[in-house]
């Protein structure tokens, strides 16, 4: 049999009989002839033929001749060819798959999920997604960083008890695990510089556009730092890391019409109460979305930069593992970090002795009880230690300037969502 040629390879191949093997993105019926343009993992080729064709979607094999022609995509297609159906479709999307763009509602997108995922510009989205996990892994990687998978089914909540949802284990009650936020502080303990890469839970109630109630975290813990500015560092390798990967899928990009952004070598940062005083919100306990939007536009302004650390949360706005400012106690050692006017990560050092874990919970009237056996780790001697955890799904969003993000999520979760 002829090998497979990749539509994307077509024109290497003029002037032989070659195989493709994809789906009918488009049929194209005119009086004398039928075009068929079919897609595969690369790209489209397409086919000469006669007849009324196939309807769109069939699965098909094609062997044909590859001749060149100026008016097909990418310069040749396909002529005598012997066509044999792999699989043909029983219904038809509700939306046309080879128009530049989904014409479709988010709803309607989202509930035909499985088809509207193979349009081009989706399935780009998603390419840059998974480029952008895989620069995240080889950047850690060279860092001296060791991947690790933790539970997900786990005993107590880590972030606050609010929004975690809450599952029957047999017979006992147990919870989604809202980060690794544990586990990867206690692998620091045998790793010293860990990593994860999986689906966290928030049983969130918020129905917006950057909340889901599944996403992917992209979390790191790493030991032995003097402050928070040090596993800043690492996020700021990691990020450009990322950025690097995703600028490497060229053709993905030109099918989004994005370029990439750069990370400065230095990500600027402004410490929480300054921030408060140049947005004028100082009675204010926290910072709103609208905040964090007016930051962004002040970094770029004043520092060039897409990227802007937020440092110094209050220590009551923090969960109880945060470690506080030594010089201004009320403040913490933590950070945000924002990306085009959107948080895109939590970090921030931690507490890392026993008794400083028995204060802090006390302290918020936590049992400790609760947490028993996330505290033993702290008896056996901890590091100094920190890390940060990266959603992946607001991290395509705005890289690629999509509004929300269920469009960056494949079978998005959320307060209304738990189909497809
Ligand atoms: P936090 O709860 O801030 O921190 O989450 C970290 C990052 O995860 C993303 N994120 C979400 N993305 C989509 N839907 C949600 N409901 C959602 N919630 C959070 C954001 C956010 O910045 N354990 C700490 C991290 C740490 O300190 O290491 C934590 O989970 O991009």
């Amino acid at each position: 049999m002829i090998s497979r040629v990749m539509a994307v390879d077509l024109r290497a191949h003029v002037g032989r009989r070659v195989r493709v093997a994809g789906w009918v993105h488009r049929r194209r019926e005119l009086k004398s002839v039928t075009f068929l343009v079919v897609r595969d993992r690369t790209g489209v080729a397409q086919v000469v033929t006669s007849g009324s064709g196939m309807p769109e979607e069939t699965v098909i094999e094609v062997c044909g001749d590859v001749v060149a022609s100026t008016q097909a995509p990418g310069g040749s297609e396909i002529t005598s060819p012997e066509i044999t159906v792999l699989s043909a479709p029983t219904a038809a999307p509700p939306f046309d798959l080879y128009r530049p763009a989904l014409s479709a509602t988010l709803p309607t997108i989202l509930d035909n999920a499985a088809v509207a995922l193979r349009h081009p510009r989706l399935r780009a989205q998603f390419e840059i997604a998974a480029a952008s996990v895989a620069g995240f892994r080889s950047t850690l990687d060279s860092l001296g960083f060791t991947e690790t998978h933790t539970p997900k089914i786990v005993a107590s909540a880590t972030e606050s008890g609010a929004n975690v949802f809450g599952i029957d284990y047999f017979g006992q009650r147990a919870y989604l695990a809202q980060s690794p936020q544990f586990y990867k502080q206690a692998m620091v303990g045998v790793f010293e510089r860990v990593y994860e890469v999986g689906p966290v839970f928030r049983a969130e109630p918020h129905d917006t556009a950057r909340h889901l109630a599944q996403y992917t975290s992209l979390d790191a813990e790493l030991g032995f730092i003097s402050s928070h500015f040090d596993v800043m560092a690492v996020l700021r390798s990691a990020v450009a890391g990322m950025l690097a990967a995703a600028a490497a899928r060229t053709q993905a990009l030109a099918t989004l019409e994005v370029t990439v952004p750069q990370v400065p070598s230095e990500i600027p940062w402004i410490h929480f109460a300054d921030a408060q005083r140049l947005l004028g919100v100082e009675d204010e306990p926290d910072l709103a979305p609208e905040h964090e939007r007016r930051l962004s536009a002040w970094a770029l302004a004043e520092h060039g930069s897409e990227f802007l650390f937020v440092t110094g949360y209050p220590m009551v706005k923090r969960p109880f593992y945060t470690h506080p400012d030594p010089a201004r106690p009320a403040y913490s050692n933590s950070f945000d970090l924002l990306f085009r006017g959107l948080e895109l990560v939590t970090g921030g050092q931690r507490l890392h002795t026993h008794s400083a874990y028995l204060e802090a919970l006390a302290a918020r009237g936590l049992p400790a009880e609760a947490y028993a056996s996330y505290l033993d780790v702290f008896k056996y001697g901890m590091p100094p230690h920190g890390g940060f955890a990266l959603g992946l799904e607001r991290w395509t969003s705005r890289l690629l300037g999509v509004a929300n993000i269920r469009q960056t999520t494949l079978f998005p979760r959320d307060l209304h969502r738990l189909n497809p």
